[in-house]
């Protein structure tokens, strides 16, 4: 008896990747592979830049990439790796931003920091990148300890909070959004690594602003701070969020003709024509509105919440770069005649000085 055997169908084709405006895939946007501990809520931020450059379809070769020192400075090399970057000194790196800034006006910055990095040793640097509204992305991987230097208690924990040997905080926290706001940031956010959708319509909401964007991000320190006791673990965000409103972003690029209702969203025109829409929750939170932001940031100390969503957010205020009435072409790149005053001018000069 003859047996017939039907031919196995070939498997089918693999579903094509996604690709962004310019053609790209998600994976282009990587940097290296983490070296960080498993769990740890910087691995998370770090997913989520990925995808929100990916998304807006930036071009990485006008990225530059900042950071200071810790666990969370070394993020920057685990996205975007095939943009510009630099890894400064403990603290200091605002101060490495403003240079590359101000030498290259086409590049779009961002900086990632930690809660030590910026509340204690760089605080200095912090607040006057603030005042000066510089364009650039300054996120803040906020675990409420020096990781990399084994768990101390940096400036961002809480009073009462515990580290894992009992140790109590004593000491009030720093809050970096209610300092941002009264300094001058214009873009000022507070959100949570496990949060994955409201930190992705922030993320690229920063990434469409043409000013200094500061989003504070809890991120559980999985080996030193994720313990019964301490407020900056994956429980107690669990517990203790409260988002703001719902955050959602429509890209230029998108039909931004997308229905919403103006009695309870607010719609915010960003610089590159891309809208941050703000659906309101029982709070009727105003991100335009700088005091009511700071009154109730204020109020909410000692309630064991942690708001989050864009606390502040102002896209017409002239950023530092407008002010300072540069030209449109980067600095680095103008010949020396149209950088060196000329000897008539110099001389002149000398003549005033006699
Ligand atoms: C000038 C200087 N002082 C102190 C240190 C030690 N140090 C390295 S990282 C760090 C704190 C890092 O904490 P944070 O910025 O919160 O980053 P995390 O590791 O928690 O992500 C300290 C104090 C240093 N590297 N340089
Ligand atoms: S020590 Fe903490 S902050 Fe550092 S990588 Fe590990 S979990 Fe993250
Ligand atoms: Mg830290």
């Amino acid at each position: 008896m003859s047996t017939t055997t039907t031919p196995t169908p070939p498997p089918p084709a693999p579903a094509p990747k996604k690709q962004n405006r310019l053609g790209l895939e998600l994976a282009v946007y990587r940097g290296s592979k983490t070296t960080l501990c498993a769990g740890c809520g910087h691995n998370a931020i770090t997913e989520r830049i990925i995808d929100a450059f990916f998304e807006m379809g930036v071009d990485q070769y006008n990225v530059a990439k900042f950071s200071g020192i810790g666990c969370s400075s070394k993020a920057p090399a685990y996205f975007l790796g095939q943009s510009h970057g630099f890894n400064g000194v403990h603290g200091r790196m605002p101060a490495l931003a403003t240079g590359a800034a101000l030498a290259n006006r086409t590049l779009l910055n961002i900086g990632v920091s930690g809660d030590g990095d910026t509340a204690s040793i760089g605080m200095g640097q912090f607040i006057h990148l603030m005042r000066r509204n510089l364009p650039m992305i300054y996120i803040i991987e906020n675990n409420g300890v020096y990781g990399l230097t084994k768990g101390q208690f940096s400036a961002t924990a809480d009073l009462g909070s515990k580290l894992k040997t009992g140790v109590v905080n004593d000491l009030p926290p720093i809050d970096t959004c209610a300092l941002a706001i009264e300094l001058g940031a214009t873009f000022v956010a507070r959100s949570f690594s496990g949060d994955k959708a409201q930190l992705a319509g922030i993320m690229k909401a920063a990434i469409a602003h043409n000013g200094l964007s500061m989003i504070d991000i809890i991120s559980p320190c999985t080996t030193f701070n994720d313990h019964t006791g301490s407020t900056k673990s994956y429980g107690w965000m669990k517990d203790h969020e409260e988002p703001i409103h719902e955050v959602g972003f429509v890209p230029f690029f998108d039909d931004i003709s997308v229905e919403y209702d103006e009695g309870t969203t607010t719609d915010v025109r960003m610089h590159d024509g891309s809208h941050l829409r703000l659906k309101k929750l029982d709070r009727g939170w105003d991100a335009t509105n700088r005091v009511a932001a700071l009154t109730a940031l204020f109020e909410s100390v000692g309630k064991d919440e942690v708001l989050t969503g864009v606390l502040y957010v102002n896209p017409d205020k002239p950023n530092f770069i407008d002010m300072l009435n540069l030209v449109d072409e980067p600095l680095w790149n103008l010949p020396l005649e149209r950088t060196r005053p000329p000897k008539e001018v110099l001389d002149t000069v000398m003549e005033e000085l006699r």
